[in-house]
């Protein structure tokens, strides 16, 4: 067994001698004094089972960060009825000791932000929110920590194929998913505060998911502008760079809806401010950038400059807004703008101020906020990761109030990242009512997809990577995350011409599409390597942009089922042992199978295509599936496949921009004799279609005919638009009726 974070104190005795007072324990208890019960409840159809723990001295479990399905009806019961053979028992005042088995040959997925294939199985994975940028095999915190495991065990019996085990507490954690190959997982939880445990089982990915998902909640539809490309780089350092950088896209006819401003559009890193010498006037910059059909996002991070001169830190002050000591001090770490502050967004009063304080991004027309540095991270005590837990609260760095109560950091951090979307998600919704918020974040807890889309931070320009990228956002999806996405190009060091190529080929399937690059590397915007690569990269983007009614498709059935954009071949084909082992390949909904190059060199690959037929992206004869053909993906090709008997929905035309989008074509792709599939229609940026306006269809293609059946009827169908289908048997115009 991997060795305990600490040995337990010698007072453990008086604990020791509580659990013996205990009338029945629910599970396995060797030691514990406090208080603790089952209960269940049914959770999208599957049973769900919850354990409570509440240390002595506890009263009441706090309300929790990331559940959100507070109506459910939840039932005592006497015993844990999940045959996971969980055992836990408390070792000191601060840390919980669980166990429970892995089957032989079950394989382990979730766990959030993982640099790992997607079995997490075999490794110790610790999940406290960190800022440390070398993404390398022996790195296991990150800057996401979300506490959800599935169990994948094929020889499970029927009904209980995948099982869920969602971990809530906000506290710094370890799993160790069977290291020494005994078959056996641990989890250590450094906490004195109340935790639950979720267990729930399904037959099959989907089934799981919509549980998790309606536990921890559902992201609502982006705007439409956030699905189009992004283009990002620290930093463009002046208002003049942007300028010319809005109008290189246009003028080189490459479609971009965003440019991200970070870090140095500010004034000395100050939040909520701008720089009079670099970008003296961000609202005239945003209003002309918008008659090129842009949008611009800007980065926000946590830290307030300690500056008595700085309003935002003396509203703080004044308000009791920041985190403080022991000792009731204010509590002061070095990072962009030097010596700062960190805002309490634990908070209610925290985040109702930082909430408002947006509208000074509002006022300027900026559409989305980039919240960066939230694990928080710190330069000169990066984390605190030494810390010990026998000594808390005394090794606690600082404090949160939540509901009054005091909590110190080292149980909250893991939570602080989400705390802080959420103060933005709720400013934005407040300011702006009528539009969909964008948020975009680094770190985060369990249902940030609630309030935020993640990235998966400081990557490199390493074809590992690149290869990275699949495994670890099918790991991010299947944690209830579906909006995600790496930087394309690699942020860290200097991409090459291929390399970058190669990213878009996967990027454009990601859910977030942003090209970012790191201070000190060159440039890697679609036209750095010269016409060809940039005639490659227009294309791909394109392609993209054509898929973009495909793909709010899949954020409504997000929204329905709790599925993520992409998927694992296992989550279609849980039934084929092969499938079920691939991580360099996936679904981008059920529909479309890429199979990206993910090595410098080379130009073709193997590729397993599960049963059926299927058909390259861009054309040619299908292939059939049940087995491996290599495939040659030249650059600038579209690395992907079609499952037989799909309809996608692609506009035709090569719009520069989705503000474009209303007027587009939309062409019914039909892959197949007898076709179904779904088109989904709104305005794209307000909130309307959560009062029921929008249109849904049905689609099917047979014999030559494309029919609809509206499914929703929720506003006049878009008369400047011009529909039509393509099949193997020729084209035809369509009419989409609302009868
Ligand atoms: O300490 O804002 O991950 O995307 O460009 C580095 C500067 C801070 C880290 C982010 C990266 C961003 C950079 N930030």
């Amino acid at each position: 067994m991997p060795e305990l974070f600490f040995q337990p104190l010698d007072n453990w005795e008086l604990a020791r001698q509580g659990a013996k007072k205990m009338v029945s324990a629910p599970v396995a208890i060797d030691i514990f004094a406090g208080k603790t019960y089952v209960e269940k409840a049914i959770v999208a159809d599957l049973l769900m089972e919850r354990l409570t723990v509440l240390p002595l001295g506890c009263k009441a479990v706090p309300e929790s960060i990331a559940v959100v399905l507070n109506k459910i009806d939840w039932q005592i019961q006497e015993k844990l009825l999940s045959d996971l053979n969980l055992h836990w028992q408390q070792t000191n005042d601060s840390c919980f000791d669980l166990t429970f088995s892995l089957s032989p040959g079950a394989r382990c997925y979730g766990l959030g932000e993982r640099y790992s294939g997607l079995n997490l199985r075999g490794r110790v994975h610790t999940l406290f929110t960190s800022d440390d940028s070398r993404h390398i095999e022996s790195i296991d915190m990150m800057y996401k920590a979300i506490p959800f495991l599935i169990i994948d065990d094929p020889l499970a019996p029927p009904g209980s194929r995948f099982r869920g085990l969602f971990l809530d507490s906000t506290a710094r954690q370890k799993w160790s998913l069977d290291p020494d190959g005994d078959n056996t997982a641990r989890i250590e939880v450094l906490t004195r505060l109340p935790w639950q445990i979720y267990m729930f089982a399904g037959q099959t990915l989907p089934e799981l998911l919509a549980a998790f998902t309606l536990l921890t909640g559902r992201s609502q539809l982006p705007p439409r502008w956030s699905l189009g490309h992004q283009q990002s780089r620290w930093s463009y350092p002046d208002e003049a760079t942007i300028r010319s950088l809005a109008v290189e896209f246009r003028e080189r006819r490459i479609p971009c809806d965003t440019i991200v401003l970070d870090i140095d559009y500010m004034d000395e890193y100050r939040v909520f401010t701008n720089s009079k010498e670099r970008f003296p006037d961000l609202k005239q910059l945003v209003a002309d950038l918008a008659e090129l059909n842009f949008k611009v996002v800007t980065i926000v991070d946590p830290a307030v400059k300690k500056d008595p001169g700085y309003s935002v830190y003396k509203e703080g002050i004044a308000g009791k807004y920041f985190c403080e000591t022991a000792d009731g001090q204010i509590f002061i770490g070095k990072v962009w703008p030097g010596a700062s502050t960190l805002p309490d967004f634990a908070n209610e009063a925290t985040r109702a101020w930082w909430g408002e304080k947006h509208r000074f991004y509002t006022d300027m027309g900026i559409a989305g906020i980039w919240n960066d540095m939230n694990e928080p991270a710190l330069f000169d005590n990066q984390t605190p990761l030494a810390i010990d837990a026998r000594a808390l609260p005394a090794a606690e760095p600082f404090f949160h109030k939540q509901d009054k109560e005091q909590v110190g950091h080292l149980e909250l951090r893991n939570a602080y990242g989400s705390l802080m979307c959420r103060a933005t998600h709720e400013g934005l919704k407040k300011l702006r009512p009528h539009e969909r918020p964008f948020v975009l974040t680094r770190s985060c807890y369990a249902g940030i997809q609630r309030y935020a889309a993640v990235w998966l931070g400081d990557n490199m320009s390493w074809w590992e990577h690149l290869a990275g990228s699949v495994p670890m956002l099918l790991n991010m999806g299947l944690s209830g995350v579906p909006f995600a996405g790496v930087d394309i190009g690699g942020f860290g060091g200097d991409t090459t011409a291929e390399l970058l190529l190669r990213w878009y080929q996967v990027g454009i399937f990601y859910p977030f599409f942003r090209n970012h690059a790191a201070l000190d590397t060159r440039a890697q915007e679609p036209w750095a390597f010269g016409p060809e690569v940039e005639a490659n990269i227009r294309h791909l983007i394109e392609t993209r942009y054509k898929l973009l009614p495909y793909i709010e498709q899949l954020f409504c059935e997000h929204r329905e089922t709790g599925a993520p954009l992409m998927r694992p071949l296992s989550w279609l084909f849980a039934d084929d042992p092969v499938a079920c082992e691939i991580d360099d390949q996936f679904l981008l909904g059920n529909n479309i199978l890429v199979a990206p190059i993910l090595k410098r060199g080379k130009s073709s690959r193997f590729v397993y295509l599960p049963v059926g037929l299927w058909f390259p992206y861009e054309g040619g004869e299908p292939l059939s599936g049940g087995k491996i053909h290599h495939v040659s993906w030249p650059l600038g090709t579209v690395p992907a496949f079609v499952r037989e008997g799909s309809i996608l929905p692609l506009y035709d035309d090569p719009v520069q921009s989705t503000v474009e989008c209303d007027k587009a074509a939309v062409t019914f792709m039909c892959f197949g004799d007898h076709c179904q599939g779904i088109y989904y229609e709104d305005d794209g940026i307000s909130n309307n279609y959560l009062q029921g306006q929008y249109n849904q269809w049905q689609l099917s293609y047979s014999a030559g005919k494309l029919e609809s059946r509206a499914i929703h009827k929720g506003m006049s169908v878009n008369h400047k638009r011009r529909y039509g289908f393509v099949s193997v048997n020729g084209a035809g115009v369509c009419t989409l009726s609302l009868d």
